[in-house]
């Protein structure tokens, strides 16, 4: 037990917060409830936990990420599928692409009431351009900088690092990045757009009605699948000695259209480019949205392996775990999972992952395990690895989940809510410890076996600005405090 949590805090946390409830309920000033007294509270203890591991101002990290950017264009999702005709199906299918309008009505009925992530390659120009031009004209649409790469960039830039940016882009779209950004990559006109359906919880769609704020994003990429700047991204990371090395955006290869061995030939040279990597370097790895099993497998072989950290969310865990066992991939997991079920998931994954590399000649032991969901964020950190600040980590993912959905550095607790519970159990397993959220002290955090977990309640904001790219402005925040 660590900060956070404390032996003591665990025996008698549970009276003292239902204590420190009822006081606050007796004293609560007559307009807020009791509620709004912990979620006060709760973010005042995050923000401290955040600050705890401050950056040295001096000394500015130094992180690699490739690969690809494209342009965003972010809509209300069902005001799009209203604008073109599209009539709600009465039957949800899963397509792992998109070839026409019927396949987009099914794929994104399956998606849109549970509310999850999903993201899939359109192959059918046709509607692919269709569906841009109508979101152009759609009133209330937004343009921005796009891509895991560019996103995760962004962020680190934002708080304090000098990153090496693998993407190709326009002239214009580089002069918009920050002055920390150096973006190496081949020069493209006319970058890859990215269509982004937003839709916030209670959304309706025909008779549909989504559980949660999510989005739905389309793409039909020419360059990105390619990971066009490899070659000049793998020429400067020689001399730029990253601290660390970010691998995202790979779901842009997923049902590509390659031809016979392309895909394969792409990701040897990936390989060779991350096992070049000092082991003073960390590599850390972003899933996503992938259901193309063939490029997962070879992803298994020729990345995972060079990566010692991961990071990935509540839908992806699983499906990854699915196919470590030796199964299928799974489409679509619960959005709302427990502590205890994330927790056991994720000690399995480090565990096979870490059993696989220890009879494998080469690859790294992975030593960080990051999984950002909406109503909570954890993380496993090996002992004596040199990843630092684990708690204040997990503070600042959780606070950059509202801070990313919300739009706003400031958070305001009258658009946030808890829906964590009150405690939570470490594990499914029978007897297991029950750990009590305090306010005062929000992040848990422990030992077991070789590593440590930590665990904070994500102020869920319910004034969604925007749900694109949180995981890797989550990610990218978590990173920045423990290079
Ligand atoms: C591609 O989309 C267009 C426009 O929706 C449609 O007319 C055409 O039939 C689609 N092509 C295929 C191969 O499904
Ligand atoms: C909405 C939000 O806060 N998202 C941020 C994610 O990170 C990028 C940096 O690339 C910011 O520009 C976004 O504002």
């Amino acid at each position: 037990m660590v900060f956070g949590g404390g032996l003591s805090a665990l025996k008698y946390g549970a009276p003292l917060s239902l204590l420190a409830l009822l006081v606050a309920y007796w004293l609560r000033p007559p307009v807020h409830g009791p509620l709004d007294v912990r979620l006060g509270n709760v973010l005042s203890s995050l923000l401290r936990a955040e600050r705890k591991a401050g950056m040295d101002a001096f000394v500015r990290p130094r992180v690699a990420i490739g690969f690809g950017g494209c342009v965003d264009i972010t809509v209300d999702g069902v005001a799009l599928l209203n604008k073109i005709g599209l009539q709600p199906t009465s039957q949800p299918v899963h397509h792992n692409y998109i070839e026409n309008v019927e396949q987009l009505s099914q794929s994104f009925a399956y998606f849109f009431p549970p509310g999850a992530a999903s993201e899939r390659f359109v192959k059918n120009d046709t509607l692919f351009n269709q569906l841009v031009e109508a979101s152009r004209e759609l009133p209330g649409n937004r343009w921005s900088i796009g891509g895991n790469a560019p996103v995760m960039a962004g962020r680190m830039a934002m708080e304090g690092c000098d990153v090496l940016l693998g993407a190709n882009f326009s002239p214009d779209l580089t002069d918009v990045l920050s002055q920390h950004i150096n973006v190496v990559g081949s020069v493209v006109e006319e970058p890859d757009i990215h269509l982004i359906l937003e839709y916030p919880s209670g959304a309706t769609w025909g008779q549909y009605t989504s559980k949660r704020a999510n989005r739905y994003i389309i793409h039909s990429d020419d360059h990105n699948p390619y990971l066009s700047s490899i070659t000049e991204f793998e020429e400067k990371l020689k001399d730029f000695q990253p601290d660390l090395l970010v691998v995202g955006g790979l779901q842009m290869m997923d049902n590509f259209p390659f031809k016979h061995g392309e895909r394969e030939a792409l990701l040897s040279h990936l390989s060779r480019l991350l096992s070049s990597a000092t082991p003073e370097t960390g590599v850390h790895f972003e899933m996503a949205s992938f259901v193309d099993k063939g490029l997962l497998m070879e992803l298994l072989k020729q990345v995972m392996p060079h990566a010692n950290s991961l990071g990935m969310n509540e839908q992806e865990l699983p499906n990854l775990l699915s196919l470590l066992r030796g199964g299928s991939v799974t489409v679509l997991s619960d959005p709302y999972p427990r502590v205890a079920t994330v927790l056991d998931q994720m000690r399995e994954l480090y565990r096979l992952v870490n059993e696989q590399r220890r009879t494998a000649p080469s690859g790294r032991q992975l030593t960080r395990l990051h999984v950002h969901t909406l109503a909570f964020q954890a993380i496993i950190v090996t002992r004596g690895s040199s990843w630092k600040n684990t708690m204040s980590a997990t503070a600042k993912a959780s606070l950059t989940a509202n801070r990313h959905v919300c739009g706003s550095p400031e958070i305001d607790p009258g658009k946030a809510k808890l829906i964590m519970d009150e405690s939570f159990s470490i594990s499914r397993q029978e007897g297991s410890q029950r750990i009590p959220l305090l306010e005062t002290r929000p992040v848990s955090c422990w030992e077991e076996d070789d590593y440590e977990i930590c665990v904070a309640p994500v102020l869920v904001c319910t004034d969604v600005y925007q749900t694109a790219g949180g995981g890797d402005n989550i990610s990218a925040a978590g990173l920045v405090l423990q290079i």
